[in-house]
């Protein structure tokens, strides 16, 4: 099939997911297409049967904000016609789905372009919800082709929350088991923490909904009783404040913020444990790469997270802002080699059996023969 994928390619956990799925989908002999405004991070365009166009937006004056959909509706309009696309595949809602519902309506005359639009969770729980972003956000979803969601909870939530009628299926996040695998040795740790101690890790964009300073104060606890180093990948609005609360609470000797990092795979396996004291996440993308890499994810029980993490068996799931409560979990997988190594392991299975490209590329080819041909 020719194959239409719009993402935000920066980082984030749904451009990360459109442009594994593309590579994925190269993989297995389909002619891939991008349509976005830079490169997606992860994606390497000489790779056979993966191509990119940019969407270049002109800044004229008379502009205050850059029309982005438009530009990005002309040219997957046009990368369309061009390529023969079948179907067009947008991750995350705003704008994508209403640019390619443009696209749709422009080259209508001359081919049909159906498209579908996966929604990650902020799309819907957030901006989706946003009242200047509801209707248009209900309006393109309802006119997708099909509309595919990243769990179980993050449908029932679409339906509640936009009352849409149309079928949603669910397909769940993936990650590459070949390429996410443990590092028992855990050589690199030495970089970081040349006393020794074990690393935790937090991964995320640095939003709000991250709760990206409970990272700082669990550190800050578990130090009381077990010698640990926090490591920080990523940047975002809440950086600063974690470095000054790391300051105050005076472990900042103990937290390296190494910012934006593009090969998380070769740092997420020197770690013990995973961080992901979330407010809200539709799957919780970074627990899944830290289980392929045999880090255990202590996390929060929220959204879609439980449908990952089996509490008490491949992850620890707490109340959100219960510092205790998640830094206890983390002692006890510091101090319990055996309760790390059994839950490190299980972690390590799920991945991979629940949710291997294998397992889950399939579900999205499905999807696409279904939509064409409906
Ligand atoms: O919050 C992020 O990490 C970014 C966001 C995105 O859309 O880029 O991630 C969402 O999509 C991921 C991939 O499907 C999910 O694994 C994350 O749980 C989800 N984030 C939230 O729901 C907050």
């Amino acid at each position: 099939m020719n194959i239409g994928i719009t993402c935000y390619p920066t980082y984030g956990g749904s451009g990360i997911v459109a442009t594994e799925l593309g590579l994925e989908l190269a993989t297995r002999g389909h002619e891939v297409h991008f349509v976005t405004y830079a490169n997606p991070i992860r994606l390497d365009p000489d790779i056979p049967r993966i191509h990119y166009h940019e969407v270049e937006v002109s800044n004229y004056p008379l502009f205050q904000y850059p029309p982005y959909c438009l530009a990005l509706a002309s040219r997957m309009a046009e990368v369309a016609e061009a390529y023969e696309l079948d179907v067009l595949h947008v991750h995350y809602a705003i704008p994508h789905s209403v640019a390619a519902m443009l696209a749709q309506q422009m080259v209508a005359p001359r081919r049909r372009l159906p498209f579908i639009t996966t929604l990650h969770g902020t799309d819907a729980t957030l901006v989706g919800t946003d009242r200047s972003f509801y209707p248009i956000t209900k309006f393109s979803i309802e006119k997708s082709n099909g509309i595919t969601c990243v769990s179980d909870y993050l449908r029932r939530q679409t339906e509640e929350v936009f009352g849409v009628p149309n079928e949603i299926r669910v397909i769940k996040n993936f990650v590459n088991c070949e390429l996410y695998h443990p590092d028992n040795e855990k050589k690199g740790a030495a970089h970081y923490a040349p006393a020794g101690e074990k690393l935790l890790i937090h991964l995320s964009n640095f939003r709000p909904v991250k709760r990206v300073q409970d990272c700082v104060r669990i550190l800050a606890e578990v130090r009381k009783s077990v010698p640990a180093h926090l490591l920080m990948v990523g940047d975002g609005p809440e950086r600063g404040p974690a470095e000054y609360l790391a300051r105050q609470l005076k472990v900042e000797r103990h937290v390296s913020f190494l910012g934006k990092q593009n090969h998380v795979e070769r740092i997420i396996p020197l770690a013990h444990v995973l961080l992901m004291p979330s407010d809200l996440e539709a799957f919780g993308l970074v627990s899944l790469e830290a289980m392929a890499c045999g880090v255990v994810p202590v996390a929060t029980r929220v959204g879609g997270v439980p449908e990952l993490i089996t509490d008490g068996e491949d992850g620890f799931l707490e109340k959100v802002g219960d510092i205790e409560g998640q830094a206890a979990r983390v002692v006890a997988l510091l101090t319990d080699d055996e309760l790390h190594y059994r839950m490190a392991k299980t972690g390590r299975w799920n991945a991979a059996e629940r949710c291997c490209p294998d397992k889950i590329i399939p579900k999205y080819e499905q999807y696409y023969r279904d939509v064409v041909n409906s």
